[in-house]
């Protein structure tokens, strides 16, 4: 059986978790974290998620394990049928993973760890950030969905990677994210009210105590 390896807390995680519940397909979890050796016998960067595969072959990066589980379990589809329109989704995952997520992301160990972050940071991830709201309000419609009527994989991932700038965003920016980008709160709404996310929300708050008391440790 496929398993995934990685922890709840992790949005990264979720976003390939809630891929495989969508699609129905079986999987184990198996409980790593980032400072577990174990991790890097599936991980070779030592980043969750991994994956390894029914054939035997792990796989990390999330957007890879997305790409895998679409190519591996087709019955439901999480991709557009058209090239060019896969093409657009794909485009709104990048500019999600590049200009939404890491840039906010550069500010989550005060967030997460107290102290404020310097102001020219704060700049520089500002910046960053509304590079990618300028995207995503150009290229998704929210109709209810990113790319129209139909789920695809750019909402899975969106909806995952705004934890981030949501929390930083809050904590050092003051900047809604939510609020920028044309009917992102709606869909957010809506995104929020499937029994997979509701799943998926209850372990990741599940997960958190431990989480942040490994995080604390290490400190
Ligand atoms: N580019 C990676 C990023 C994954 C990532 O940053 N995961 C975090 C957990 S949410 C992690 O493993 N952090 C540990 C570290 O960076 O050492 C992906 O898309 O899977």
């Amino acid at each position: 059986m496929l398993i995934l390896h990685g922890f709840s807390f992790s949005n990264y995680y979720n976003i390939v978790k809630h891929a495989l519940l969508y699609k129905g397909v079986a999987f184990e979890e198996n409980k790593v974290y980032p400072d577990m050796a174990e991790l890097l016998a599936v991980s070779p960067a030592g980043k969750v998620p991994a994956m390894t595969t029914e054939d035997g072959v792990n796989l990390s990066e999330s957007t890879v394990l997305l790409d895998y589980i679409e190519d591996a379990y087709s019955e439901v589809l999480l991709y557009p049928a058209n090239a060019s329109e896969r093409g657009h989704v794909r485009q709104m995952i990048k500019l999600t993973e590049l200009y939404i997520e890491l840039p906010a992301r550069r500010l989550l160990p005060f967030a997460l760890g107290g102290g404020e972050p310097p102001e020219a940071l704060k700049e520089e991830v500002r910046n960053t950030l509304q590079r990618g709201v300028d995207g995503l309000n150009a290229l998704a419609t929210f109709t209810p969905y990113m790319n129209g009527e139909t789920l695809t994989l750019a909402d899975i991932y969106l909806r995952y990677a705004l934890a981030i700038p949501r929390l930083v965003g809050k904590a050092h920016l003051d900047w809604d994210i939510l609020a920028s980008i044309d009917g992102l709160a709606a869909w957010d709404e809506l995104m929020a009210s499937t029994d997979i996310a509701e799943r998926i929300d209850a372990d990741q708050k599940a997960n958190a105590p431990e989480f942040m008391a490994r995080l604390a440790a290490k400190r």
